[in-house]
């Protein structure tokens, strides 16, 4: 499709997730129902699938052509990236949702033949929607354009992590947390990666699907931040990767402590 107009399509997009919000907001006002996944720590709501299916059914009608992959199973089966793959968590931050009723985000990434265009990771409580990419020349938050964060080491600055990679001390996360200045868990994939954008840390380190870092990576990348798997490869567009984020001289020292195989 190469009459397709970016601009108006990210508008469309801001559009049915304002309208997303709403529905959540109103939905929150009565019982959740809960399940559990793979695990007690790992949970589904009546929310997360009706907000999958509603923004699934939005984007039907946005392009149709397009092969859709949803966290809930909503969508489509899909095994390839080629042609235009639309990539939907519907709420980030699930336990998050159900404890605080804050911090956790709706995401969509809109990638063409595996190449990020357009990201959008909407923070519902606060109301601030980070929308960008290659197609719209920068980076947003609602309607103010981001600055790309400063490129810090990782001594200078906080990282994000989840609490299992640091409780496991999986791929040498403790000696990370050594060297940086300090540790953060936020619990939301989606407010870690705003908080990378904004500056408030340089980093974040955690084992992810690609609906946790589809929208994020398009962000990110925008503002010069880098996006890899632990060991500095790119990621699995379709699989779980072990995700690092980070600014320039972080990653670069990230992947110093992972090939010296250092230990406290
Ligand atoms: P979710 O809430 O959409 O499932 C929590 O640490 C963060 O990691 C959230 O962004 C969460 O996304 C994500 N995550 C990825 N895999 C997970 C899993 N198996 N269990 C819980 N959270 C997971
Ligand atoms: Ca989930
Ligand atoms: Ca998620
Ligand atoms: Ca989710």
């Amino acid at each position: 499709m190469s009459d397709l107009n970016w601009q108006d399509l990210s508008a469309q997009v801001v559009a049915l997730l304002q309208q997303s919000r709403q529905r959540v907001l109103t939905q929150m006002q009565r019982a959740l129902t809960i399940d559990e996944k793979t695990s007690r720590k790992d949970l589904v709501t009546n929310v997360d699938k009706g907000n999958e299916q509603f923004l699934i059914q939005g984007i039907r009608q946005l392009d149709p052509q397009a092969q859709v992959l949803g966290e809930e199973g909503f969508g489509d089966h899909v095994t390839s990236t080629t042609g235009r793959l639309w990539i939907v968590d519907p709420i980030d931050g699930t336990m998050n949702f159900v404890k605080q009723r804050d911090n956790f985000a709706m995401m969509i990434g809109i990638y063409q033949d595996g190449v990020g265009q357009l990201g959008f990771i909407y923070d519902v409580m606060k109301d601030v929607l980070y929308r960008g990419g290659p197609q719209l020349g920068g980076v947003w938050a609602n309607e103010m354009q981001l600055t790309a964060p400063a490129d810090l080491a990782l001594s200078d600055g906080l990282i994000g992590m989840s609490s299992p990679l640091v409780i496991h001390d999986v791929a040498h996360m403790q000696a990370i947390v050594h060297a940086s200045a300090g540790m953060r868990i936020y619990g939301s994939a989606g407010i870690e990666m705003i908080n990378v954008m904004v500056g408030k840390t340089l980093g974040y380190i955690s084992h992810l699907k690609p609906w946790d870092f589809a929208a994020g990576q398009i962000l990110l990348n925008t503002l010069g931040v880098q996006m890899s798997t632990i060991d500095g490869q790119p990621l699995d567009m379709l699989s779980s990767n072990l995700v690092l984020v980070a600014t320039k001289q972080a990653q670069r020292d990230i992947l110093q402590i992972e090939e010296d195989d250092v230990s406290l």
